[in-house]
C-alpha cells in the first residue's frame, strides 16, 4: 500500500479523500494556496504546503508548485479530486516521471477520453452504442445535408470544439438545415476558433444516466451501477440520485455492460464515469467517459456501502479490485445535493462573504455531510462557491426523498445566500416525487421552484400555527413536570385564565409580508383567526414527524417541519417557508449581553425555565401579557438560566431583566 500520499485538491474533496487515507493508514500531505493556509482541508491532512497565491493557476493548477511539495515532503503518491489536474494528462504524465504514483488512469486512457471525436470512434469500435451521428471531417455543406436527411429530423448540430452545451443548435425539418449550419459555424468559429460540427439525431428531453467503472492494472474492469444526474441547471449538476428512478434492470444491466467494455477498450484503471443519454424511447447512448473520481460519487457509496477512495488507493497500488462483479449490490436509494452560495432570486449569481452560520443535519447511517468548510470560513471569489454535499439514503425513493427534505430543513446557513431554499422546492416537488427526472426539469418547472409572490394560504398558515402551538404546549408541559406544583392552574397548557378568554398569538413572516394570528383555546383545540377568516384547529404531532391535523373538520396530514426561526409546510406537493417572527423575542434578543428584557409593560403569565435549566436558541422562558395578547420570551441562544426574576402573576415594567442567560 502507499505509504503517504499528496492530494492536489481543496475543499470537500481533498477533506474526503484525508478520512479514507487517515482510515487507510496512509499519511496524508495538503497543498494549499495562501489564502487557504487554515482552510479545514490543509488543518485535517498530517501535513500542508503552501504552494502559491490564491489564484489557482498559480496554485492547485501549477503542476511544478505541486511537484516540488511531493518531493519536499516525500509524498509517494498524488490524488487529483476532481477539477483542477484531475484529468490533466500531462500532469499525470509528470507525476509518474517524478516517480510518484498517480492515483488515476494513465496518460494515455486520460488523452484518449479527453478528444470528443476519439472518444466516440473508440468507443464504436468497442460497440458501446452511440448516438446515431457523422462526426466526418468533410464538411461539405452537401455531405452534411445528406448525413442529416440520412439520420432524420430532428438534427443536432454541435460544434465538434464545444462543450457543456455550448454551440447546439437543434433543426427541426430538412429545409431549415442549410441555414442552421451556416449560422452553427459562424458561432463555432467566433467562439472556438474552429467551424467544424457534427450532426446527432436530437433526442428529445433526455436524462442523463453515468455508470461508476472501476479497472485495476490486472486488466479487470466492473461497474458500480448508475447514477442519474438528469436534474441541472445550466449543464451543472443539481440533483444526483441512485438507482436511476424507473430504469428497467435490463437497461441497467446493458448500460452496466457497455460502461465495463468501454473501460476495457482503453484499457482503464482507477475510478471513471462512462456518461451516457438516455432516451425517452429507453435507447442510450455514449457522450463521454469522464476519467476522474465525481462530485457524485458518494450516491454510489451509499448504495452499494463502498468507500470508492479506498479502491482507488488499492487499485494504484497494484492490488487487484477488491470484489467482482457480481459482489456488488445495489441497496436502497442514495440523493445528493449541492449546496452553493449563490443567489437563486438573481440568476444563481455566485455570492462571497463569510460563512457567520453553519449548521449541518447530524450525520448517520441516513445523511452524509461532505464540506471543506466550517463555521467563520470565508466563500472567496477565487474558488468554487460550492459549500457542502448534502447526501442521503434510505430503503426507497419515497423514504429518501423525505429524508432529504428534513436535511435541507435542518440546514441552516448564514451569512450569504444559499440555494437550499430552491434545492428544498425541486424535493419537494410533485413530479420530482414522481420519479420525472430528465434535463427538461428545471426549464418546466421553473415558475415553481423560485421564491413565489403567492401569500400562503390559510391551510399552510393554520398548520404552521398548530405546529407552533404544539411546541408551546410541549414546553409548558414540561415546565409544569418540573415545578413544584404540577397541579398549579398556571400550569395548564388549556390557555386557562382567571379573568375571561386569553388571546394567544402566532406570528410569522411570510416573505415579507408579516402575518399575525389570534388563537383562542377551544377544548383540546384552537379557534385560529387567519388572515381569510376564523378556523378551528386541533393537531398532533406523529412519531414520524408528520403532524396529524383537524383544520375546520377535514383531517389533513402534512409534513411540518419546523427549523429555528423557520416553519416550512409542506403542502399540496409544495414547500411553503415562514419565519417565525416574534417581536418580543426579537426585541430581547436585541439587548445581547445574555440578558432578556421585558418589551413592554405587563404580566408575567407563565414561567417556563428555573435558574440552572439548560435551554437551546429558542426555548420559551417566559410568557408576558400585554394589552390582551401573549408574547413569548425566548432564549436568544444556547445557554444555562442563571436567574429568572419574576413568578406568575407579577406586574413588570418596560425594559426591566426577566431573566438572565449565559452563554455556552
Ligand atoms: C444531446 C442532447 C440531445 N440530443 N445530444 C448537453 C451537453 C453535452 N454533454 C450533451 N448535451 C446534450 N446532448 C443529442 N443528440 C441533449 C443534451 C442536453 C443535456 C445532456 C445532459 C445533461 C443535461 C443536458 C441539458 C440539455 C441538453
Amino acid at each position: 500500500m502507499i505509504e503517504s500520499l499528496l492530494i492536489a485538491n481543496r475543499g470537500e474533496i481533498a477533506c474526503r479523500i484525508v478520512r479514507t487515507a487517515r482510515r487507510m493508514g496512509v499519511r496524508t500531505v495538503a497543498v494549499c494556496s495562501e489564502v487557504d493556509r487554515n482552510a479545514l482541508h490543509a488543518r485535517l491532512a498530517d501535513e500542508a504546503v503552501v504552494i502559491g497565491p490564491a489564484s489557482a493557476r498559480e496554485s492547485y493548477l501549477n503542476i511544478g508548485a505541486i511537484l516540488k511539495a511531493a518531493r519536499e515532503t516525500g509524498a509517494a503518491a498524488v490524488h487529483p479530486g476532481y477539477g483542477f489536474l484531475s484529468e490533466n494528462a500531462d500532469f499525470a504524465q509528470a507525476c509518474r516521471d517524478d516517480g510518484l504514483v498517480f492515483v488515476g488512469p494513465s496518460p494515455d486512457a486520460i488523452r484518449a477520453m479527453g478528444s470528443k471525436s476519439a472518444s466516440k470512434e473508440i468507443m464504436r469500435t468497442a460497440g458501446v452504442p452511440l448516438v446515431p451521428g457523422y462526426h466526418g471531417a468533410d464538411q461539405d455543406p452537401a455531405v452534411l445535408q445528406r448525413a442529416a436527411d440520412g439520420i432524420g429530423y430532428p438534427v443536432l448540430v454541435k460544434a465538434s470544439a464545444g462543450g457543456g452545451g455550448r454551440g447546439m443548435r437543434v433543426v427541426e425539418r430538412a429545409d431549415q438545415f442549410e441555414a442552421a449550419v451556416a449560422a452553427a459555424k459562424r458561432e463555432a468559429k467566433a467562439a472556438f476558433g474552429d467551424d467544424t460540427v457534427l450532426i446527432e439525431k436530437y433526442l428529445q428531453r433526455p436524462r442523463h444516466v453515468e455508470v461508476q467503472v472501476f479497472g485495476d492494472s490486472h486488466g479487470n474492469a466492473i461497474h458500480l451501477f448508475e447514477r442519474d444526474c438528469s436534474i441541472q441547471r445550466r449543464h451543472q449538476k443539481v440533483f444526483e440520485e441512485s438507482p436511476a428512478p424507473g430504469l428497467p434492470d435490463a437497461t441497467r444491466r446493458a448500460m452496466g455492460a457497455a460502461a465495463v467494455a468501454a473501460a476495457k477498450a482503453i484499457d482503464y484503471s482507477g475510478a471513471g464515469t462512462v456518461e451516457f443519454l438516455l432516451g425517452q424511447d429507453g435507447g442510450f447512448y455514449f457522450i463521454e467517459m469522464n476519467t476522474r473520481l465525481q462530485v457524485e460519487h458518494p450516491v454510489t457509496e451509499l448504495v452499494t456501502g463502498l468507500d470508492l477512495v479506498e479502491w482507488q488507493l488499492r487499485v494504484a497500488s497494484g492490488e487487484p479490485l477488491p470484489l467482482r462483479q457480481d459482489d456488488v449490490r445495489q441497496d436502497g436509494h442514495a440523493i445528493e445535493v449541492r449546496l452553493y452560495a449563490e443567489d437563486p432570486g438573481r440568476g444563481f449569481l455566485p455570492q462571497t462573504g463569510t460563512l457567520n452560520r453553519l449548521t449541518m443535519p447530524a450525520e448517520g447511517p441516513h445523511v452524509r455531510v461532505d464540506t471543506g468548510v466550517r463555521e467563520g470560513d470565508a466563500i472567496s471569489v477565487h474558488y468554487d462557491p460550492m459549500i457542502a454535499k448534502l447526501i442521503v439514503w434510505d430503503h426507497d425513493r419515497p423514504a429518501a426523498v423525505r429524508r432529504l427534505t428534513k436535511a435541507l430543513a435542518a440546514t441552516v446557513i448564514g451569512g450569504v445566500n444559499t440555494n437550499r431554499q430552491y434545492l428544498l422546492e425541486i424535493a419537494a416537488h410533485p413530479a420530482f416525487a414522481a420519479g420525472e427526472v430528465d434535463t427538461g426539469f428545471i426549464d418546466r418547472h421553473a415558475g415553481d421552484l423560485l421564491p413565489s409572490s403567492q401569500p400562503a394560504s390559510d391551510r399552510v398558515l393554520a398548520l404552521a400555527a398548530c405546529q407552533v402551538l404544539i411546541e408551546r404546549r410541549a414546553a409548558v408541559a414540561a415546565a409544569a413536570a418540573r415545578s413544584a406544583d404540577p397541579w398549579s392552574p398556571w400550569n395548564l397548557t388549556n390557555g386557562w385564565r382567571l379573568n375571561g378568554e386569553a388571546v394567544e398569538t402566532v406570528r410569522f413572516r411570510d416573505g415579507d409580508a408579516p402575518v399575525e394570528i389570534a388563537v383562542r383555546h377551544r377544548g383540546a383545540g384552537w379557534r385560529l383567526t387567519l388572515p381569510g377568516g376564523e378556523m378551528d384547529a386541533s393537531a398532533e404531532a406523529e412519531a414520524d414527524g408528520t403532524l396529524a391535523a383537524d383544520l375546520g373538520g377535514r383531517r389533513i396530514r402534512a409534513a411540518v417541519i419546523a427549523d429555528g426561526d423557520t416553519v416550512i409546510v409542506m403542502d399540496g406537493g409544495r414547500a411553503h417557508r415562514l419565519l417565525r417572527h416574534d417581536p418580543a423575542a426579537a426585541a430581547a434578543q436585541d439587548t445581547g449581553g445574555g440578558k432578556l428584557t421585558s418589551p413592554m409593560p405587563g404580566k408575567i403569565v407563565r414561567v417556563l425555565a428555573k435558574a440552572g435549566d439548560t435551554v437551546r436558541r429558542g426555548t420559551p422562558l417566559i410568557v408576558l401579557e400585554a394589552m390582551k395578547m401573549e408574547h413569548t420570551i425566548a432564549a436568544p441562544g444556547d445557554g444555562t438560566v442563571e436567574r429568572i426574576a419574576f413568578q406568575v402573576g407579577d406586574m413588570v415594567e418596560e425594559g426591566v431583566e426577566l431573566v438572565a442567560i449565559s452563554a455556552t
